[in-house]
């Protein structure tokens, strides 16, 4: 590589200069000529323009992160939800007005080009968008991060939603190319599959084995209002030949192609989650092969610097976002004990020096836990030293006092009951030097209840992030009407730190702020209302309540309270429609796993429930129902901006923290919620009458369970839940299909009601109409909404990173000079 400075154009961002690149870009770059440029060229042109603009950036950072030798992060992670791109690095280059103006003087309107930009959807919720949000909040504080994980060609399936019903379709997101990526075909490394062991001079060589090429695709992720950046390194899976040779030979051309399909699978498509574990072989190959591609390219940039791995944990830490990519640690072991000659006990010392473990769940069955019968075939060498980690850890356990046979079995990282699985959170807890949760709550239960005899082996491993949102895409990208009005108030730069919000609180009894804020609102529930018009048909009052639960359909976040909720309303307004009703749309959004049969009933009931209310002319403007199709990333900054009332009523103890939560009350709508995850913590923030609060706590969940939980009980005393009940049960929502909805009564009323939805629904309806109460209350509504923006300075995640780099990475952020 030669050192030579190039001579390179610089790019400035006046609106000349951008027009200038627009031009260039279209001819040079996508190769069209003005005339011939339709709207998704112009937006290739604009984004290439942009990328143009982060390159230096990028390439100066990079250079600073080498000069300095920084300890770097690998956020190691099977999902990143990235969403659009385009405006996201216009806002953080400071060049939306700019570009917007270069763009109309070449003839385009930028509003139409935005929405023409697919999703990068390379998740399914909560934990890929958290990824996501990480990122951004690593290159806007300097920390040197590199996010890896898989390139999928299709990402989180489509939704249309048709007759009531969850239609999936693929999403093939990399249709029309993809202007923000770089393609390294010369970054290429071998992932090893099958074939055995064998032991030659005291070492273990595994041979035999099948290998597939994993290379890599570069993303530049911009920091907001820095020149820092980070990359985002993305795996795609290619046959190491093109072709099979020995049946291209044969002449069989269709068997030569094949072979490569198998192999390229692997990087194919993204799981969707169904909180269960599934245990399909193709999981487990994509988990290793992006793991091992990544493990492989850490140490070869280690090495650029370095001659021995003796300083290899202070610069490198690997971060687990949940217990997906935990194949790494015996990966690392592998990589340094066969290959690099490191003997064990240095290489394990360093293992448990880097790696960092995030757990997301305390469900067990949604807890990782691989067949040993499958490893043994797929990785029989990790499969080793994962029994000899085992081995060395339970030796020091009982060492170290832990003789009960029963507790051995218990903390083993085999389960030996029945056939033999491999716990992959113990792995990851043992290899690990500290495991945190994602909330207060669930970092307490994570310790009392699943991880309870890791905790008390290492007191000092295990410790507490709550999440964070990064307040550049929710707020002042998602509702530019309320980050205006904030700028207004108080100056733009909450945007890098958002304690800064805080000061909203001076303005309280501020008539004209007041005023100005429920316009801003009122606004994003204008543009709410024309979106669904044009796709549902229906009218929305913008002065009705948005009433809004939108996240991932589960049986456990609950979408059934809210369903029983909506129904008994109708019934009421029905039974007395002469009453002063406070006018609701009730908004619904998310998408079910395919396989999880439940969870796509609730979506079809909810549209049943919908078209009943919708055309009941009795009802009429005083409670609308939708469902909105397709929810992600690009939906949710159209939806959120929108919602005066964010539905949290997970059974609490379920959700780990909730992040949608955040977003919500960052755009200032109060939460209804259950003391569950975060939310306990946002009742903290913005004072307990500023938030609806209702149900069962944790501990009472407990209580309740132990003692013996009876819902029908609940079913047979409460006249109003026992109507909406029996009205699913009997087909009053589906007339054509009475038995329809029979599975969802006889879930809630007799076999045991898992998530507790009767025992809280009194609870919820009284919360419900404390909440009506409140919102016709104009001025108090007005004044505990913006209580919430004001609130929301901890649920940054630039918060949450700055903790994560001082307390679980020990990493400083790169000097830029
Ligand atoms: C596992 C094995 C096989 C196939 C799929 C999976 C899989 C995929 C995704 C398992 C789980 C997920 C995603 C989990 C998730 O999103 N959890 C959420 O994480 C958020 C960020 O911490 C929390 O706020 C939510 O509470 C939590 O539910």
């Amino acid at each position: 590589m030669t050192a030579v400075d190039l001579e390179v154009d610089q790019l400035n961002s006046s609106v000349d200069a951008l027009r200038r690149s627009l031009s260039n870009r279209l001819m040079y770059g996508v190769g069209k000529d003005a005339v011939a440029a339709r709207p998704q060229d112009w937006l290739h042109a604009a984004a290439l323009a942009v990328r143009d603009r982060l390159v230096a950036r990028w390439m100066s950072t990079t250079r600073r992160q080498y000069e300095q030798d920084v300890k770097r992060v690998y956020y190691l992670s099977m999902e990143f939800l990235i969403g659009r791109t385009f405006t996201n690095a216009l806002l953080a280059l400071g060049i939306y007005e700019p570009m917007k103006e270069a763009l109309a003087g070449v003839g385009v309107d930028m509003e139409a080009l935005i929405d023409l930009e697919p999703d990068a959807a390379l998740g399914n919720g909560g934990l890929g968008r958290l990824a996501a949000c990480f990122l951004d909040s690593m290159a806007t504080l300097g920390v040197p991060g590199f996010g890896y994980g898989i390139r999928y060609e299709y990402g989180m399936f489509r939704q249309q939603i048709v007759d009531g019903e969850q239609v999936e379709t693929p999403d093939y997101w990399l249709r029309s190319g993809n202007p923000w990526e770089f393609p390294r075909p010369e970054i290429q490394y071998p992932v090893h599959f099958g074939g055995r062991t064998v032991q030659r001079d005291g070492h273990v060589e595994w041979v035999d084995t099948q290998h597939v090429n994993a290379t890599a695709y570069d993303t530049v992720i911009p920091g907001f209002a820095t020149s820092a950046t980070n990359t985002l390194r993305l795996w795609s899976a290619r046959a190491p030949e093109e072709l099979d040779l020995s049946a291209f030979n044969q002449g069989d051309y269709q068997r030569a192609v094949e072979t490569r399909n198998a192999s390229e699978n692997v990087s194919r498509l993204l799981y969707p989650d169904d909180s269960t574990m599934a245990g399909r072989e193709l999981r487990l190959r994509q988990e290793y092969f992006f793991v091992s591609a990544t493990m492989q390219d850490l140490i070869r940039r280690y090495l650029r610097t370095h001659s021995t791995f003796g300083r290899f944990s202070e610069k490198v830490a690997v971060h687990l976002n949940d217990t997906h990519p935990v194949l790494a640690i015996p990966e690392l072991m592998r990589l340094l004990v066969d290959i690099h000659r490191v003997p064990w006990d240095k290489a394990l010392a360093h293992v448990q020096q880097v790696f960092s473990y995030t757990n997301h769940t305390l469900m067990p069955e949604a807890l990782e836990t691989w067949d040993v019968e499958l490893l043994s075939r797929m990785l029989p060498r990790h499969l080793e030293i994962i029994f000899d980690i085992n081995a060395e850890f339970l030796r020091k356990a009982s060492e170290g006092g832990a003789h009960d046979p029963e507790m051995i079995r218990r903390i083993s990282l085999v389960d030996e009951y029945g056939q033999r699985r491999v716990r992959m959170a113990y792995l990851a807890i043992v290899a690990s030097h500290k495991v945190n949760g994602v909330s207060k709550l669930h970092s307490q239960l994570m310790t009392r209840d699943i991880f309870s005899d890791f905790a008390r082996l290492f007191p000092d491993r295990f410790t507490n992030v709550t999440n964070g949102i990064t307040p550049r895409r929710w707020l002042a990208q998602a509702s530019p009407s309320l980050a205006g009005l904030i700028d207004d108030a108080i100056g733009p730069r909450w945007r890098a730190d958002l304690f800064e919000l805080g000061a909203l609180r001076k303005l309280r009894g501020d008539a004209s702020f007041e005023e100005a804020f429920r316009a801003a609102k009122r606004s994003n529930k204008v543009r709410l209302a024309h979106r669904l018009a044009h796709h549902t048909g229906l009218t929305f009052d913008p002065d009705a309540l948005f009433d809004m639960q939108v996240k991932r359909i589960h049986e456990y976040k609950r979408q059934l309270l809210n369903v029983l909720h909506v129904i008994v309303r109708y019934n009421r307004i029905r039974a007395e429609p002469q009453r002063e009703w406070t006018p609701r749309v009730v908004l619904f959004a998310g998408k079910a796993a395919s396989a999880y049969r439940m969870a796509k009933t609730i979506i079809k009931l909810i549209n049943d429930v919908a078209a009943k209310v919708n055309h009941d002319p009795i009802v009429g403007d005083r409670l609308k129902v939708v469902f909105v199709p397709n929810y992600g990333v690009s939906l949710a900054e159209l939806l959120i901006p929108a919602a005066n009332l964010s539905e949290q009523i997970s059974t609490a103890g379920t959700e780990a923290s909730g992040t949608g939560n955040m977003k919500l009350a960052l755009n200032g709508a109060l939460t209804i919620g259950t003391l569950d995850g975060a939310n306990i913590e946002i009742c903290d923030s913005v004072g307990p009458e500023h938030i609806f609060i209702f149900g069962h706590t944790a501990d009472q969940v407990d209580g309740l369970r132990s003692a013996g939980y009876r819902p029908r009980q609940f079913y047979e005393q409460n006249a109003e839940l026992r109507m909406a009940l029996d009205q699913i049960r009997t087909g009053f929502f589906s007339p054509g299909d009475p038995a329809r909805f029979s599975d969802i009564f006889h879930t809630l009323v007799d076999w045991g009601d898992h998530y507790m939805v009767l025992a809280d629904f009194a609870a919820f309806v009284e919360a419900q109409e404390a909440v009506d109460r409140r919102f016709v209350d104009v001025p108090s509504w007005t004044a505990s909404a913006i209580e919430n923006v004001a609130g929301m300075g901890m649920f940054s995640s630039d918060r949450a990173i700055a903790e994560y780099a001082r307390d679980i990475w020990r990493v400083k952020p790169v000097e830029l000079g």
